[in-house]
């Protein structure tokens, strides 16, 4: 048996035990998936960056805005739901039960298949160029039916993964009376709940305006009601991006590390707190819209500002988990932890620069939610910044982390020392070309270079004058982070290829001196329905006041 990277890795019989072929298989489809997403999603990226650069021209049959959309697609929606379907359905059979029950497995197959049909008939449709509408398909861009038919096979296929694992849980629960779920199975149950209430926006308006009107079956759309739906659903949809990535900060840096989980408790009330306050904020993407009070959008704020919260928990509870653990080690003075952490294993390295990367792009965050700030920043190259820290940096360079595992685990193989090596070198690629697209991003946005346009010197106006050098530095940022890419693509495949051996999946236990989290925890129903309470609240009447044309209207008497 080959040596791992990080030594003997495991001990325990638990940790040795291997996954089942066919749960392997599972795990595995929809993680290369994702890969071959990612590197579909960064051609189109790289390739839009050198042309707003002004580095290159494409060719007359090819678009801007056609790569933008197949860049936002295979990335923000097609990579990351099926790497979260992959890494959840890892973590559920690993956590309950040690196998996946048939029938979770066979829902979990079937989700896969849709998933994959919707984004190949969305590929196709995008390459013809009938579905140039950016990933967010605005009305009143009109993309050919077969787009959002694309997108209902996605999302379908998602709920149906999502209830595979809900029905793994509930089998286990019903076997285990009494006792408190597995973290890890918790989260992803969570995770998924959010998923299935907030697609229920981007369902609505798919199905019942999109769908309709694309056919030529209704002549009009409400572009206010399509827009609310989506970001009903489009904010929660960056949770569900972000709460696998803190699955791995909560339950397996701490493993990695070589300690324990501050609290259980304390992981448990994030979450249910990201449950409550993802959904009822969408808003806080429509502060320039106009047809929404002011009040509506104040309250949104607010909530908005509440789901800051369990993101500051995170912060605490990793900073805690850090310290611990290295006092535990021996070190010393206010800082000595930072030294005694695993630098040179790519488990930890990768996701620990997400989360440092993650403090300035929750800032960033913070600053959009702030109305009056919102104003300066909205529609310009500063929210592109904004997220691609978030989703692409913190939450993209975790999953990679997980990977450099979760493919060993599932194959049966073992990460070179040689690999993780590459895997290092590859997170500092990634970390490198993000602070110089992102940072220009930012910045050049604050000097009012608007998001979601082609190379244009606007008649060489000084302003684009002055945007100019910024644009040419995401383009090299956006090579940079290709050349990321392809060394990804490299280690995945060399890691399908590494030599057999054991790996680890690393879970973490809680600290022994806790008290088991309260069992109101999993009282779904009493969650669920505060998520219901408090949604009806945020959208009932501006949803009305929207459908019934009349506005918030105004007495400025
Ligand atoms: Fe956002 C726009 C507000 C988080 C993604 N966001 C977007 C868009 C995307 C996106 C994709 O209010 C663009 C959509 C489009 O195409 O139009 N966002 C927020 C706020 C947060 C936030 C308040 N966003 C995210 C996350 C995303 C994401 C997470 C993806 C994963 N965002 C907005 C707003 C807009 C917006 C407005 C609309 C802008 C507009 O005008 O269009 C918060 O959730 C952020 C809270 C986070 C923190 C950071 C906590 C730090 C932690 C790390 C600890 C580190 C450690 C290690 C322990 C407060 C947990 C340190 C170690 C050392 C040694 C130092
Ligand atoms: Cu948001």
């Amino acid at each position: 048996e080959a040596k791992t990277a990080n030594g003997v890795a495991n001990e325990t019989g638990a940790d040795r035990q291997r996954f089942a072929k066919e749960d392997s298989a599972l795990v595995l489809a929809h993680l290369l998936f994702a890969f071959g997403a990612l590197l579909l999603g960064g051609i189109a990226g790289v390739l839009q960056g050198l042309v707003r650069g002004g580095m290159i021209t494409l060719p007359a049959e090819i678009g801007y805005y056609q790569l933008l959309t197949a860049h936002g697609v295979l990335m923000a929606l097609v990579f990351t739901t099926f790497f979260i379907i992959g890494f959840l359905y890892s973590g559920v059979a690993k956590t309950l039960g040690g196998r996946l029950l048939p029938q979770a497995r066979r829902l979990g197959w079937a989700g896969f298949v849709l998933m994959a049909a919707g984004t190949v008939l969305g590929t196709i449709f995008i390459l013809l160029n009938e579905a140039t509408v950016l990933y967010t398909f605005y009305a009143p861009l009109k993309a050919s039916p077969y787009f959002y038919i694309a997108l209902t096979l996605l999302v379908v296929g998602s709920w149906l993964s999502g209830f595979g694992m809900i029905y793994q849980y509930r089998r286990w629960r019903n076997s285990h009376r009494g006792k408190l779920s597995p973290l890890f199975a918790f989260m992803a149950v969570v995770t998924m709940a959010l998923w299935l209430i907030a697609t229920l926006g981007v369902a609505a308006t798919v199905l019942l305006q999109f769908i309709p009107w694309s056919f030529g079956w209704t002549e009009t759309i409400d572009v206010m009601v399509s827009r609310t739906l989506f970001w009903y659903f489009g904010h929660p949809l960056v949770y569900f991006w972000l709460l696998p990535a803190y699955i791995c900060w909560y339950v397996v840096i701490p493993k990695i590390i070589g300690g324990k989980i501050f609290s259980d408790s304390l992981a448990r009330l994030a979450f249910l707190l990201f449950l409550l306050f993802s959904v009822p904020v969408g808003f806080h993407h429509q502060l320039m819209e106009p047809g929404i009070s002011p009040v509506w959008k104040y309250i949104q704020v607010i909530l908005t500002f509440m789901v800051v919260v369990p993101s500051l928990m995170t912060a605490f509870s990793l900073f805690a988990t850090f310290e611990l653990t290295g006092r535990m080690k021996g070190a010393k003075g206010l800082f000595g932890w930072l030294k005694v952490l695993p630098w040179k294993d790519v488990r930890f390295f990768a996701p620990f620069m997400g989360m440092l990367l993650f403090i300035p792009a929750g800032a960033g965050g913070i600053v959009n939610a702030s109305h009056q700030m919102n104003a300066a920043v909205h529609n310009t190259l500063w929210v592109t910044g904004h997220f691609h820290l978030t989703v692409a940096t913190s939450v993209a360079l975790t999953f990679f982390g997980i990977a450099y595992w979760l493919i060993p685990a599932v194959t049966n193989r073992v990460l070179t020392p040689a690999l993780n090596r590459l895997g290092i070198i590859q997170t500092i690629i990634w970390v490198v070309g993000m602070l110089f697209m992102s940072g220009s991003m930012h910045t050049v946005g604050l000097l009012g270079s608007p998001r979601r346009t082609a190379y244009t010197t606007y008649q060489d106006h000084p302003d684009a004058v002055l945007w100019m050098p910024y644009h040419v530095a995401m383009a090299v940022g956006g090579t940079i982070l290709f050349i990321g890419v392809v060394l990804l693509i490299f280690n995945v495949i060399a890691m399908l290829r590494a030599p057999k051996g054991v790996t680890e999946y690393p879970i973490a236990e809680a600290a022994e001196s806790e008290a088991p989290a309260p069992r109101v925890f999993e009282r779904w129903g009493v969650w669920i329905g505060l998520v219901v309470v408090l949604v009806l609240f945020a959208y009932t009447i501006p949803f009305m006041d929207m459908l019934n044309h009349s506005g918030p209207g105004s007495r400025p008497w």
